[in-house]
């Protein structure tokens, strides 16, 4: 028996453990995943997708929990052999994970799209939940720094995040179009979350497909964002300097205020509940709740909160 169709706006590590949660109170395949391509990256000619991948292992418990990324247990021989015949492996790719990646790039030059290949790995671990990619048009999130603009991986992972963020540019996005069954899930959803994810750089590169935005501005549902700050700071990554640096509130308002029109209500931390009062002002209901995550009942936990102020009662 099918029950009310979730939809959540996703990016990588955070959104993966919050969908754990979600998964974990309401039947799988009637949740859909629009996950983030901006951090795309082609790495030794292969095509890796970070967030998708992320939400993929992690939903299928293949994921390496302590990194939060990658394949859990894997070994480093192709990168080691790399290394030694002189290339630079900057961006670390494990053995199995780039197994997937051989799949992926194979099957994209054979001219399958992105939410083909996404499916046929889905339907091969096991997810049953559906994971779609905001679009399968090439869309590259661009940070631009006082050297000029760096792509996001090399941004991320190369310069170790350490730049000022001046701008933050989502190339190629004013030509895509959303995946397949993007906008369908957006107007058959009973809710529509946007999970614990940078606004800036995994939330923001979804919304920039032309017809996602308009979708969301256009729900008769509600959605409810769950807040990635807390305290002053990001979870994990560099959110709350990129918020800093590009002139926003580091707090929940920060983020209220960038998803304003979009969103019903916000997941606030406990130790944010004096920012309840500000926010309601802005029309925008408060739930506060543990959104650290700690724990798979600390997921289920913050899923609960999340798609209670998303008026859904969970099945189970
Ligand atoms: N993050 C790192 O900090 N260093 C890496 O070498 C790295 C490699 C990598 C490979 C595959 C993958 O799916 C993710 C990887 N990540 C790595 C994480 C990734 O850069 C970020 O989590 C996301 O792009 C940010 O959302």
């Amino acid at each position: 028996m099918s029950g009310p169709r979730i939809v959540v706006l996703a990016g990588g590590v955070g959104a993966a453990r919050f969908l754990q949660g979600v998964l974990s109170l309401v039947a799988h395949t009637d949740v859909t995943v629009i996950g983030n391509v901006g951090d795309d990256v082609v790495f030794g000619g292969l095509h890796v997708s970070p967030d998708l991948d992320t939400v993929l292992y992690t939903l299928t418990d293949a994921i390496d929990e302590e990194r939060g990324w990658g394949v859990r247990d894997d070994t480093s021989r192709a990168l080691e052999r790399s290394r030694a015949l002189g290339f630079d492996p900057w961006f670390w790719l494990g053995d199995l994970d780039i197994g997937l990646h051989l799949a992926r790039t194979a099957w994209l030059a054979e001219g399958s799209t992105l939410s083909d290949v996404t499916s046929r790995f889905a339907q091969a671990m096991g997810l049953r939940a559906r994971l779609i990619p905001c679009t399968d048009d090439r869309l590259r999130t661009v940070i631009q720094t006082m050297d000029g603009e760096i792509d996001f991986q090399e941004y991320f992972v190369k310069r170790g995040h350490r730049d000022e963020v001046h701008g933050v540019r989502f190339d190629g996005a004013a030509g895509t179009s959303p995946a397949p069954g993007v906008l369908e899930a957006l107007q058959g959803a009973a809710a529509i979350l946007l999970a614990p994810s940078n606004p800036l750089i995994s939330i923001a590169p979804i919304l920039a497909v032309p017809g996602i935005r308009e979708a969301l501005e256009q729900r008769v549902v509600r959605c409810v964002a769950v807040s990635p700050i807390v305290a002053g700071a990001a979870l994990r990554g560099p959110a709350a300097d990129m918020l800093r640096s590009l002139g926003h509130d580091v707090s929940p308002l920060g983020v209220v205020d960038l998803y304003a029109g979009l969103i019903d209500a916000v997941v606030i931390d406990d130790a944010d509940a004096q920012l309840a009062a500000a926010i309601e002002a802005r029309g925008v209901s408060v739930v506060v709740a543990d959104t650290i995550m700690r724990s798979a009942e600390a997921r289920r936990n913050l899923a609960h909160a999340a798609l209670q102020a998303a008026g859904i009662a969970e099945r189970t």
